[in-house]
């Protein structure tokens, strides 16, 4: 009979308790990366620290890498359908369509620096956005991860706002990120992460806005070897797991979930900053890849031409109190 009801809730991949043994419950994780990303090793380390922080199953977590399972925006697709993926690391703009306040987790812009971004973080400001996430899209935020930065990446050298002006590039599919690129003198067009090797190949855009680590994973510098370090967002890059995974498991697994995935995002965060500096480092001196300043006089530039399309984004989103109160802390 046991057996029976949980087969009835959904658990047929969970081996039943023998003599004591703890049950083996299995995860699905999802990543575009290989095994050295620093998302693959924040899974790495949930599976870790989730084993250690319960002892009523095992979690055994299957890792799907280098996007065997397609991209983040079907990650998002499939956790929300509680079908092929349970756990996996989203950038915001790829669930803003479904949960459109979850776009200000990750504005470009938004955090002063890194210490800022972590004290938001460990604010509760985000409460409601992660409350929001579970009502209208199926998945819970239970980590987060990223806390790079992104800059732009070229086919030709950008080291100032004049050489920004008209440049053809890539942006995530949130769109403040199309509003913030036009109100700086670029030509923004959404693309699918996995179609901009080519785009930038064939011409149809100039390059792309990234992390470095993402920049040496993707290989974009075969095909646009410039960085230019303008550093205009700082990235949260939420741990999902999929409401229809959280539910298997007991009140106190469920905890451990939460425990485990608040430290992992935060090893993450770390690997990501030592890692990104690592790999771009490399690609530079084997000359594949060459990387530029932005003076700061630039930088405040482009903040000032960015920053009235921000506000109005933020008013009309109505996300100003939000806004107001990540400014603030
Ligand atoms: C980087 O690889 C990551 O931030 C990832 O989460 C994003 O989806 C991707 O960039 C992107 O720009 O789509």
């Amino acid at each position: 009979l046991l057996s029976v009801s949980a087969f009835a809730n959904g658990q047929q991949d969970s081996a039943a308790p023998a003599n004591g043994e703890k049950k083996v419950m299995k995860i699905n994780a999802a990543s575009m990366f290989d095994e050295v990303h620093p998302f693959t090793q924040t899974y790495y380390k949930f599976e870790e620290l989730v084993n250690k922080y319960q002892d009523e199953v095992t979690i055994e977590v299957k890792y799907n890498l280098n996007k065997s399972l397609g991209i983040e925006t079907d990650y998002f697709r499939f956790m929300s359908q509680g079908e092929s993926v349970d756990l996996a690391i989203l950038a915001p703009a790829n669930i803003a369509t479904r949960v459109p306040s979850i776009a200000i987790v990750d504005m470009p812009l938004l955090f002063k620096d890194y210490a800022h971004r972590n004290r938001v973080l460990a604010s509760d400001l985000f409460k409601a956005i992660e409350e929001d996430v579970v009502k209208k899209a199926n998945v819970r935020i239970i980590g987060y991860a990223g806390g790079a930065s992104r800059s732009i990446i070229s086919n030709y050298p950008i080291t100032n706002m004049e050489d920004l002006q008209g440049f053809k590039l890539r942006v995530q599919g949130a769109p403040i990120w199309a509003k913030v690129f036009d109100a700086v003198g670029a030509v923004p067009s959404v693309i699918a992460y996995d179609e901009v090797y080519s785009a930038i190949q064939t011409g149809v855009i100039q390059g792309l806005e990234n992390e470095k680590i993402g920049y040496a994973q993707m290989r974009f510098f075969e095909v646009a070897p410039h960085y230019t370090l303008n550093e205009h967002s700082i990235t949260v890059r939420p741990l999902f797991m999929s409401e229809k995974a959280y539910n298997k498991f007991s009140p106190t697994v469920q905890a451990a979930i939460m425990k485990a995935g608040k430290e992992a995002g935060e090893f993450g965060a770390q690997v990501e900053l030592e890692l990104g500096q690592i790999e771009l480092d490399k690609l530079v001196k084997s000359g594949l890849a060459n990387v530029h300043p932005f003076s700061d006089a630039d930088k405040a530039e482009f903040k000032a031409r960015a920053t009235p399309a921000l506000l109005k984004y933020v008013e009309e989103a109505g996300f100003t109190e939000l806004y107001n109160g990540i400014q603030a802390i």
